[in-house]
């Protein structure tokens, strides 16, 4: 079965996206999520430029030589970009592959190990009252799991706490928004978030929480600790993790679960923090560590050591990487949770596809492959608009991980 035409796709119904379209001579197309939020473009010039000449005449049904294919033929390994391209690749051929044997993906890796896939969304407020105001709203959707984020009084901006009632999508137009951030203030609000929550909604509701990156291992171990009482589902992205060796401070500390990996892109990111059991999920995605077949050895290592999945599902992942993640989530045995932000009507009719939400629960749908489509006419009417996510500095200056 040759690959005979493949393209990329860049659109923006509100947002980026970057979608591979692989086309087999039989007339089977495939698709994968390529979209790298603020860097969309350099991932739509890797696959254009470099990647799909080399998949013209190659065997769809070869997923796993493909992958390697391409990460050890491209020479310089790892990173977003490479990984990006290589996992829209994987995707799309996972989605052939379905299509072709007229199943769905999730049965191809073993079929169901769980009826459905539990998932959480983001509620956020500028303050703690307006917060709870959000995540009852999600509550009210049926949500059984949801991430709340805050305001901080005297910052002008916060992460996570963003425009419009369902979604937050953090990039803006144009160049690189600058936020203000203070460690200090921060700490003295997300306690008590936790502890109003709690009191609002008991102890039934799973409750996350996204520090996203912003805090130093001793600062995680002091928030850990102050949370425990709430007793988090988890605490994301404590401090940023290229030092995996850095959360031994934090686990020594607290008991808090801790959640890291969207930012990761191959196995070498995050095998010491699994090995280590210094976290208790792994945040890896479809779109962004090397596809369905990579983000499976991930899961993989980490059932060994008592890790669970709980992977990215931003607005700034497509719904092709949705709708990847869902089939991967509902085989996996060591499945956590899934995140899953809404995203836009607009982006929804770009991407028609067969995924449900129901009660806090989504299912991927018996549709074959992925059951993802794109309307290519439609994604014609929002052509690319540059957008970075923000950079941070702290209150004397110092640029900070945002
Ligand atoms: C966040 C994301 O969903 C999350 O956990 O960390 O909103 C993240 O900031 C964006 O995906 C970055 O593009
Ligand atoms: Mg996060």
């Amino acid at each position: 079965m040759k690959i005979v035409d493949a393209k990329v796709i860049v659109c923006c119904p509100g947002r980026n996206f970057v979608t591979l379209k692989i086309v087999t001579e039989d007339g089977v197309s495939g698709l994968g999520d390529a979209t790298l939020n603020g860097r969309e473009l350099a991932v739509a010039s890797y696959l254009s430029d470099h990647v799909i000449p080399l998949l013209l005449g190659r065997d769809a049904r070869r997923i796993e030589d493909t992958w390697q294919y391409l990460y050890k033929g491209a020479y310089w390994r790892r990173g977003p970009v490479t990984m990006t391209a290589i996992g829209a690749v994987d995707t799309a051929l996972w989605d052939i592959r379905g299509k072709t044997l007229n199943t769905p993906v999730y049965q191809l890796l073993g079929g169901r190990s769980r009826e459905s896939v539990l998932v959480y969304g983001h509620a956020n407020g500028t303050d703690i009252e307006e917060t709870v105001a959000a995540v009852a709203r999600y509550v009210k959707l049926g949500y059984q799991a949801v991430r709340a984020q805050c305001g901080i009084p005297g910052l002008p901006s916060a992460y996570g706490v963003g425009r419009g009632q369902l979604s937050y999508e953090p990039a803006e137009k144009g160049l690189a928004p600058e936020n203000v951030w203070s460690s200090e203030r921060y700490l003295h609000v997300v306690p008590g978030l936790f502890a109003r929550l709690r009191g609002e909604f008991g102890d039934d509701l799973h409750l996350l929480h996204d520090a996203h990156h912003r805090l130093t291992p001793i600062e995680a171990a002091r928030l850990g600790k102050a949370l425990e009482p709430h007793h988090l589902f988890w605490l994301e992205d404590p401090v940023p993790a290229e030092w995996q060796e850095g959360f031994r401070v934090i686990r020594q500390h607290t008991t808090t679960p801790l959640a890291v990996g969207e930012v990761f892109d191959t196995i070498y990111d995050c095998h010491t923090l699994i090995q280590e059991q210094l976290i208790d999920y792994i945040r890896t995605t479809v779109v962004h560590a090397g596809g369905i077949s990579h983000l499976r050895k991930i899961a993989s290592l980490a059932e060994l050591h008592h890790v669970r999945t709980g992977s990215h599902g931003a607005t700034d992942l497509s719904p092709i990487c949705m709708a990847a993640a869902l089939h991967f989530d509902l085989s996996v045995h060591n499945f956590g949770i899934q995140e899953y932000m809404r995203h836009t009507d607009e982006t929804d009719r770009v991407f028609p596809h067969h995924y449900t939400f129901e009660a806090g629960v989504m299912y991927p749908g018996e549709a074959p492959g992925l059951g993802v489509e794109l309307d290519e006419t439609l994604a014609a009417q929002y052509p690319y608009e540059r957008a970075y996510l923000p950079t941070n500095r702290r209150l004397d200056g110092t640029v900070h991980s945002w």
